[in-house]
């Protein structure tokens, strides 16, 4: 084949058309994702990343940049897949055919597509875990695979086209043929309609878009039951999977005596129990607000257990979700009467974003484990690990206890005779047995709490205080569990097994006069 550079495209121009495509490319990429839940490329790329960064690295970022982390990361292939694409427009400056006769643009297309279809779905794909073409991936069985072929044609019909296009018009010169105005009408038709037309399926479903976040009101005691809306959400993806509730099930199975699955009906038609729990994320920071507490309606995990009849030896069990997210915990903690498998939250329908239509809640162990978008329960091998364990996260990891200074607000204001200090403490299903409060590091005093809604829940706490003069004080205070254990003192990061250390809160209390 005659690789003739044609001289009338820049580098420039090149790498332009080629980042244009691909940045088309990846629009259309998202609409599928928001539209259809397919998995797409970006996406598998950014679970894999954060499986192939040492757990050090990762944690690293989610920790200066807590919700920032994981969208960013995204954000951050989408644009490296631009740049690969302006990177193989240069690539084809090399070797692009100085396209004469009529029909050739069209045929390089289809094999460019072909070719760059191979490479993701039997190189890229398999090397990121998701087998070829995609076939190990969750999610609609062939959605992975449709959007492959919809991106790489998408990328290199427009890059071939607009290539030759400008090739045969000389850039900005504007001589342009018939057959090349008939070219550019014909493409610039389909780049605007099919433009509009996934920019439409976009921002119809930006519902589907949940990013993680969590509130917090500076100075002011959080409500004991935090309202639904309030609640802190994180999830391995932005995307909310959208479960089609007549469709979905909820199967008990593997290697069981008696494998079985229930509509969403039938799992409501079940003997249920309520219970108040506070969750909190393993990745919550000292002091931090990924945690909030609901009263949680669902199924003892127990009962759904025994139907299935458990052989004999089984030691872990395995919780699918429809996101592709996965964790496992002991047979031992899953036998506990207080596990549930819930579809209400305060009252009403779980919320899509907390799980719709069920999750699982393990009071107790931190967050990850109360797993969302429930799809299956199964034994494993006790050697099992779940989709944050294979990222370097503990396993059965039991909340620590912690405790928060919420009250008063932090930072400079006039003394008072007496100041409310005030709070959150939390130790998983262990309870709070008491809380103490320093203002000098050296001296603990009782506070007064309030009764906890359940042994599963947080507690409010506050005390009264009167500062002796005015000056910088930090507060600091501890929590002592239900077993009598005091909070540690040493500090941890997040990493593998969740923060220790203690919350403290700088006042600067001036004399009136000094404000
Ligand atoms: N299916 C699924 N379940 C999941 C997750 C997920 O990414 N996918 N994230 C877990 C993590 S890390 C936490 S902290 C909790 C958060 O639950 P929430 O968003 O309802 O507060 O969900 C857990 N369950
Ligand atoms: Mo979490």
């Amino acid at each position: 084949m005659a690789t003739i550079t044609d001289p009338r495209v820049s580098r420039k121009a090149a790498f332009g058309i080629g980042t244009s495509a691909a940045a088309a490319m990846s629009l259309l990429l998202l609409a599928l994702r928001f539209a259809f839940d397919a998995q797409i490329v970006t996406e598998v790329m950014a679970d894999w990343l954060t499986r192939l960064l040492p757990p050090q690295a990762f944690d690293f970022f989610l920790e200066r940049l807590q919700f920032g982390a994981k969208p960013l990361l995204f954000v951050m292939i989408l644009v490296g897949q631009v740049g690969a694409g302006g990177g193989i427009g240069l690539l084809y400056r090399r070797f692009a055919p100085a396209a004469g006769s009529e029909g050739v643009p069209l045929r390089i297309s289809l094999a460019m597509a072909i070719a760059l279809w191979l490479i993701l779905g039997l190189l890229l794909t398999p090397l990121m875990g998701g087998g070829p073409f995609g076939v190990s991936l969750p999610g609609p069985r062939w959605g992975y695979a449709a959007s492959l072929i919809l991106a790489t044609a998408t990328y290199a019909v427009l890059l071939v086209q607009a290539y030759h296009l400008v090739a045969a018009t000389g850039g900005a010169a504007p001589n342009r043929g018939r057959r090349e105005l008939l070219r550019f009408g014909v493409l610039a038709g389909v780049v605007i309609i099919g433009g509009g037309l996934v920019l439409r399926t976009i921002l119809n479903n930006l519902g589907n878009l949940s990013l993680p976040r969590a509130f917090r009101t500076a100075g002011v005691l959080p409500p004991e039951v935090t309202p639904n809306e309030d609640f802190y959400v994180i999830a391995k993806s932005p995307f909310t999977p959208s479960i089609n509730v007549e469709k979905w099930r909820l199967e008990v199975g593997g290697s069981v005596g008696n494998p079985y699955s229930l509509t969403y009906a039938e799992l409501r038609d079940l003997p249920s129990i309520e219970e108040y729990v506070t969750l909190t994320c393993i990745s919550n920071p000292i002091g931090g607000d990924l945690i909030s507490n609901a009263l949680w309606k669902g199924v003892p995990l127990r009962l759904l257990l025994d139907r299935a009849q458990l052989p004999g030896g089984v030691e872990r069990l395995a919780f699918h979700a429809a996101d592709g997210y996965v964790d496992s915990f002991p047979i031992e903690v899953a036998m506990r009467e207080n596990v549930i498998v819930a579809y209400e939250m305060n009252g009403v329908e779980l919320p899509r974003e907390h799980g719709f239509p069920a999750r699982i809640i393990v009071p107790g162990l931190y967050g990850m484990e109360h797993v969302k978008w429930l799809t299956k329960i199964e034994p494993v091998p006790a050697s099992f690990r779940g989709y944050w364990q294979r990222r370097g996260w503990a396993d059965t990891a039991v909340i620590n206890s912690l405790s928060r200074v919420d009250v008063p607000m932090p930072g400079a204001q006039p003394i008072k005779d007496e100041l409310l200090l005030g709070g959150v403490a939390f130790a998983g299903d262990r309870g709070i047995r008491s809380v103490e409060v320093s203002v000098d590091g050296q001296t603990w005093v009782p506070a007064r709490l309030r009764d906890a809604l359940s042994p599963y829940t947080w507690v409010i706490w506050t005390s009264e205080w009167a500062p002796p003069a005015p000056g910088a004080y930090t507060i600091q205070v501890r929590a002592i569990d239900g077993t009598g254990q005091i909070q540690t003192s040493e500090i941890r990061g997040n990493l593998p097994s969740g923060a220790t250390g203690y919350d403290t809160l700088i006042v600067r209390l001036q004399d009136e006069a000094a404000v």
